[in-house]
């Protein structure tokens, strides 16, 4: 098939997935085409996989550039061009909508083009619920040929939010467990815990619905008990308090903040727990990755993170803002070898009930029933 995958291509989990989504669709013999502002983070070059940049003019008249326009005009110039047989759009804000009028514009000339949205969470669960946006995501939901969701709660969140009346049908997010390392490097581990420290790690885009204070305050209670140390990998609007607040704390020193990272399983393999702490997830898709290499993973058991992180296998949950409870867990799983034997290898089995090999089929499955059944 030739897919047209829109995305956001930044580091958010939504722009990965589409990503990996993607690179796996085109080693199957897929030609994909990748419609986007920027080139996304993760791609890598395949000769399956093109990839189209949307430029947004700085016209003068434009205090607001109107991108979504002309991702519009993008997608029917690249379908018309490729032959399109279908665009899967991640994110519905504005993707959804933009393609649902490339639709109509190529519908206009007799040409098909179906559209698959797979809802990835702050579209629904923070931005969708702005009653500004509710009218154009309700609409362009509805009039997507297929609406995926990437967990159980984020289609309950959609129902709850938006008075949608068509399905959402829950496809989880995925990781190619083998091509992520799960055995330690002592290399990297002597360089960040030059004591034989645990090693605790966060990654995120240091946005508010992160709570990453909490990440600090449950590793401030966790170090009272165990010699530890923190690293922060990802940037964002939180990262400059939350840094100062750490430089101000007597634990600095065992703080690192590492920044953006586009290979972070480098990392992560080496560390012993993963801390999650969000208001809201709809899946967290960091976590799976850092279960598929083998870490385990202590988080707040709001929104889809239940349904990642099994408690007790995986990892533990605790309720959003309870550091307290955050750090007893941390401790449970790293108190004695036995015990975080045990989790680790729940990590690693629970991150491979999520592995490509078992989510590729459904989205193959997916498109071929939309682009059998979707007329003009
Ligand atoms: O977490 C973010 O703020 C970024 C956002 C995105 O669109 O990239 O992440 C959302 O989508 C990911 C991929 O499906 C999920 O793993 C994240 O849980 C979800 N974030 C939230 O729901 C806060």
């Amino acid at each position: 098939m030739r897919i047209g995958i829109v995305c956001y291509p930044t580091f958010g989990g939504s722009g990965v997935v589409a990503t990996e989504l993607g690179m796996a669709l085109a080693e199957k013999g897929h030609i994909i085409h990748f419609i986007t502002y920027d080139q996304p983070v993760r791609l890598r070059d395949h000769p399956n996989v093109f990839y189209h940049e949307v430029r947004v003019s700085d016209y003068p008249l434009f205090d607001y550039q109107p991108y979504e326009l002309v991702l519009t005009s993008k997608l029917v110039d690249v379908a018309k061009f490729v032959g399109l047989d279908l665009v899967h759009v991640h994110y519905a804000i504005p993707h959804a909508s933009a393609a649902w009028m490339a639709q109509r514009i190529l519908a206009a000339e007799g040409k098909r083009l179906p559209f698959v949205t797979t809802l990835h969470g702050t579209d629904i669960t923070l931005v969708g619920r702005d009653p500004s946006f509710e009218p154009v995501i309700t609409f362009s939901m509805e009039r997507s040929d297929a609406v995926t969701a990437v967990s159980e709660s984020l289609k309950r969140d959609t129902y709850t939010h938006f008075p949608l009346k068509r399905d959402v049908q829950v496809i989880p997010n995925f990781v190619c467990v083998d091509h992520y390392p799960n055995v330690p490097d002592p290399a990297v581990r002597k360089h960040y815990a030059p004591q034989g420290e645990k090693i605790v790690v966060h990654v995120s885009n240091f946005r508010p619905v992160k709570r990453v204070e909490d990440v600090v305050a449950m590793f401030n209670l966790l170090r009272e008990r165990i010699p530890a140390r923190l690293l922060m990998i990802g940037d964002g609007p939180e990262r400059q308090r939350v840094e100062t607040l750490c430089r101000q704390s007597n634990s600095c020193h065992m703080i690192q903040f590492l920044g953006k990272m586009t290979r972070p399983e480098e990392v992560l393999a080496s560390c012993d727990l993963f801390a999650l702490t969000s208001e809201t997830e709809s899946f967290g898709l960091a976590a799976l990755e850092a279960m598929a290499c083998g870490v385990p993973v202590v988080c707040s058991d709001s929104g889809g993170l239940p349904e990642v992180n099994t408690h007790g296998v995986s990892g533990l949950l605790s309720p959003v803002g309870n550091v307290e409870a955050m750090a007893e867990n941390a401790w449970h799983i790293l108190h004695d070898e036995e015990t975080y034997k045990r989790f680790r290898a729940g990590a690693l089995a629970q991150a491979r009930t999520f592995d490509l090999e078992n989510v590729l089929p459904r989205y193959e499955a997916l498109y071929k029933s939309v682009v059998e059944t979707v007329k003009v």
